[in-house]
């Protein structure tokens, strides 16, 4: 690993404020010194990078191609520097030019790139790929507006755009060389190829746009490799030629540089929903075709035989947003290749693999076939022949059963089902977490398992303890490396080691106390960005997560009107101080959320003003939740709030963030939950309410009935009432919609959230967390377990298994030479 030589970082970043900004380090402020060190940085980090494509092309290594709609990257600089194992060296050069690291880190924008969990497990993957050493590209979309800022006026959400490219992105580099045309509409024409004779399909009248990539540095910890995330933009394909133009040829310039201009305006800020805009399967096809096409291309540069892309190539498809790539790959092998048809198909079927990452319905993506076939009219053909095909494979198997067809097409009721497509296309089918998984096997995808079973395997998710830890809190990173060793940077296993210490006093002291600094800092973040004052002494409570019904947030804030009522009925009991801590951005459509966001507001501003209650409750929501101050807000979490319906949640990355950093989870038995319960144990969680089992038996008899519990439990009532009577609102009607969600669900269905159902078991789960926390070694040895049992939940796991399981990579050792 080449060093990082302190005198020569300092004389770069002087340089840069000169050479960018025409200012000495003096005179710059604090945006332009930002700039002049992430300049430096990638100066440091180009060899690397370079020398890193080199090995991969002299080793003749199989990549794979991450397709994704979402990066969720977060800040650059400081996951660059720590990986760089450059810290120190940095941190000095930037004080003895008189500057603060953390303060240069802070002007960064977060490159929000995606929405919530599926976009940051992207950029976790990322992460571990480069470290393990394995060949892979990212590819994307570079949105000009990534993830809304959010701004909370009034208690209520407004949304504002993301200008994150406002002054610029220093890491990124621009590669026009690679631009490749992506076509859009007109029609498919028959025409005799001249050279072979044979009919070929053309796509005609069509308007077309350039991807232009830019590449991004993703760099692997203390082992001088440097993978790609590759962004595409669109530009428009042809300047206006104003000799040549007759009227017509004006028009679809305009045109074109119309598509240009809106494909990559603005990611969508839907989380766990399908938006159904022609924009987006545009943005869809735009980044899919570009990738696909940059891939083969680069394949063909080294090898002359296409029949063997998959031995070099794997397209992983995050959820079913990319699934166009295999009727790409098939147009490109069947059009442009001239292969046929079951030869494409079969090397298609090698190459592609698909991961799921939900089993809501109102996320499954399903294409009204006008709109599909007028966008993409050869896209569409190709998909309409792999279904008639994949039709007969059906009846095939099973010619008795014409449920079957109506189940598993690919295009049924005028639609083309998009996760169809990806099971029958790829090899490879994976669930995000064993529970998950199950539940597809045995109830969503039955069908396809059936017929398919040896498509089917789990990857419990991961996340990377580089930035959740070792960069997010370096108090307690460098308490783990005191005790233990630095093993578990690139190990997570080893963290297990500290386990030993959970008997000792001391260890426990110290942990704690690290714990108390961190929820000092973020004491101090939210009074800066809150101006409520919150106790650090007290119980921090969070949940942070995007906000959707499934995940409950109703349920957490139901449970502290509830709380307050009681403290209100008995002013004396005891009671240990909380601090209930939310951060969720809703989408922008999303009314029910909206309405829930605003009904925590006006639930703090009452509970947080009440001189009565003593302090005793505070409730902080917390404006813009993004990557950044995730990392500040798990550092500090005494409890996980995870308590998503069973069976809704796929697998959560957040419930193991909040384990890595020693808090302890209050959940379901859903998604990951079960797994983090069965290695820090039952007795180091605090788990409640119905499994999935039980809420799935409730879905098929419908004998759920929430009047029943309003009628019988006068607490519960209580706390409804409240919500339309004036406690929280004067305007009755704001928390209506709510109320009747609880009472009456949507359209016939009783709440499909189970929140009534589960409230007593969670309220008293509640109880025996502050029964515990009152016992501060009994507490300061659940938290530190967390942290000692959460070695499995690393995405160097996840991503060796993806690697050695469905990949098939092997791992590359990346040497700096002076060649480069
Ligand atoms: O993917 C999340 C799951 O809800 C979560 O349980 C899991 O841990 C995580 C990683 O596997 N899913 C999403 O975040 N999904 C989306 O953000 C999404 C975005 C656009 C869509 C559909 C889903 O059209």
């Amino acid at each position: 690993m080449k060093e990082l030589n302190k005198e020569e970082f300092k004389s770069e970043v002087e340089d840069y404020v000169k050479v960018l900004f025409r200012k000495s380090i003096k005179e710059a402020d604090d945006q332009q010194i930002f700039q002049a060190v992430a300049y430096a940085v990638k100066d440091f980090i180009v060899d690397q990078w370079m020398a890193t494509h080199r090995t991969y092309e002299e080793k003749d290594v199989k990549t794979v191609y991450y397709l994704s709609m979402e990066f969720l990257m977060g800040r650059a600089l400081g996951n660059i520097i720590i990986n760089l194992k450059g810290n120190q060296a940095i941190k000095e050069a930037i004080e003895e030019l008189g500057l603060n690291l953390d303060v240069i880190e802070d002007q960064e924008p977060d490159a929000a790139l995606g929405n919530g969990g599926l976009g940051r497990l992207a950029a976790c993957f990322l992460d571990s790929l480069s470290t393990l050493g394995y060949a892979a590209y990212g590819c994307g979309i570079r949105y000009k507006y990534g993830m809304f800022k959010q701004v909370i006026e009034n208690g209520y959400q407004i949304e504002k755009p993301d200008d994150w490219l406002k002054y610029g992105n220093p890491f990124e580099i621009k590669r026009p060389e690679y631009a490749v045309e992506v076509k859009f509409g007109g029609y498919v024409s028959i025409k005799k190829d001249e050279e072979t004779g044979r009919n070929k399909f053309v796509q005609e009248n069509y308007q077309s746009v350039l991807a232009v990539p830019y590449d991004l540095p993703v760099v692997g910890y203390n082992n001088n490799v440097v993978n790609t995330l590759r962004i595409w933009d669109a530009e428009a394909i042809d300047t206006f030629n104003l000799d040549s133009f007759d009227k017509g040829d004006y028009q679809k310039a305009v045109e074109q540089q119309n598509l240009a201009r809106t494909i990559c305006e603005v990611l969508y800020p839907n989380d766990n929903h399908m938006a159904g805009k022609e924009l987006r399967l545009k943005q869809q096809y735009f980044f899919v075709s570009a990738s696909v096409q940059r891939a083969v291309m680069k394949y063909m540069e080294k090898h002359d035989d296409i029949r063997k892309i998959h031995e070099k190539v794997c397209f992983q498809l995050n959820d079913t947003h990319p699934t166009v790539a295999v009727a790409e790959l098939m147009r490109i092998l069947v059009d442009e290749y001239n292969i046929e048809w079951d030869e494409a198909w079969h090397i298609t079927n090698k190459t592609c693999a698909y991961t799921n990452h939900t089993i809501m319905s109102e996320a499954l993506e399903k294409w009204p076939l006008e709109l599909f076939s007028r966008l993409l009219p050869r896209i569409y053909q190709i998909i309409e022949e792999i279904n008639r095909r994949f039709v007969l494979d059906i009846q095939r198997a099973y010619p008795d059963d014409y449920g079957k067809v109506e189940r598993m097409a690919i295009i049924y009721d005028g639609q083309v089902k998009m996760a169809h497509l990806a099971i029958a296309a790829g090899f490879s089918v994976n669930g995000v977490a064993r529970l998950h998984t199950e539940i597809l096997k045995n109830q969503e995808l039955k069908d396809f398992y059936q017929m398919m079973p040896e498509k089917f395997n789990n990857k419990t998710n991961g996340i990377t303890q580089r930035r959740f830890l070792l960069h997010g809190n370096p108090l307690l990173a460098d308490f783990v490396t005191k005790k233990i060793g630095d093993d578990w940077i690139t190990d997570l296993k080893h963290i297990d080691e500290l386990s030993v210490y959970t008997d000792d006093e001391m260890s426990r002291k110290e942990f704690m106390n690290i714990k108390y600094q961190n929820k000092v800092r973020l004491a101090k973040y939210i009074k800066e960005h809150n101006g409520i004052e919150v106790n650090p002494r007290s119980i921090f409570d969070v949940q942070v997560k995007r906000l959707h019904e499934y995940k409950r947030q109703l349920l957490n804030i139901l449970h502290v009107m509830y709380l307050y009522n009681e403290l209100k009925k008995n002013p004396d009991k005891e009671f240990y101080p909380r601090t209930f801590i939310f951060g969720a951005k809703a989408s922008a459509g999303y009314h029910r959320a909206k309405s829930i966001i605003k009904l925590i507001n006006s639930v703090a501003d009452v509970v947080n003003n009440d001189k009565s209650i003593d302090g005793k409750i505070k409730v902080v929501f917390i404006e813009n939740y993004r990557v950044s101050n995730a990392e500040i807000i798990f550092a500090a979490a005494d409890v996980s709030e995870q308590i998503s319906t069973a069976s809704k949640e796929a697998s959560g990355t957040g419930n193991m963030k909040f384990m890595l950093n020693g808090a302890v989870t209050l959940g379901t038995m859903d998604g990951a939950n079960v797994e983090i319960v069965e290695e820090v144990g039952k007795e180091n969680a605090f788990i409640f309410g119905l499994s999935s089992d039980e809420v799935i038996a409730y879905e098929h008899n419908g004998q759920y009935n929430p009047r029943d519990i309003y009628n019988t439990d006068g607490d519960i009532r209580a706390v409804l009432t409240q919500l339309v009577d004036g406690t929280y609102s004067s305007n009755l009607d704001e928390f209506r919609d709510i109320y009747n969600s609880l009472l009456d669900g949507q359209g016939g269905r009783p709440d499909m959230y189970f929140i009534l159902k589960d409230f007593r078991s969670y309220a008293e789960a509640q109880e025996r967390v502050s029964a515990a926390y009152a016992d501060t070694a009994k507490w300061a040895k659940m938290a530190m377990l967390n942290t000692a049992k959460c070695g499995k939940f690393s995405s160097d796991r996840t991503i060796e298994e993806y690697a050695q399981e469905i990949w098939h990579l092997e791992k590359v050792k990346v040497e700096v030479t002076t060649e480069d």
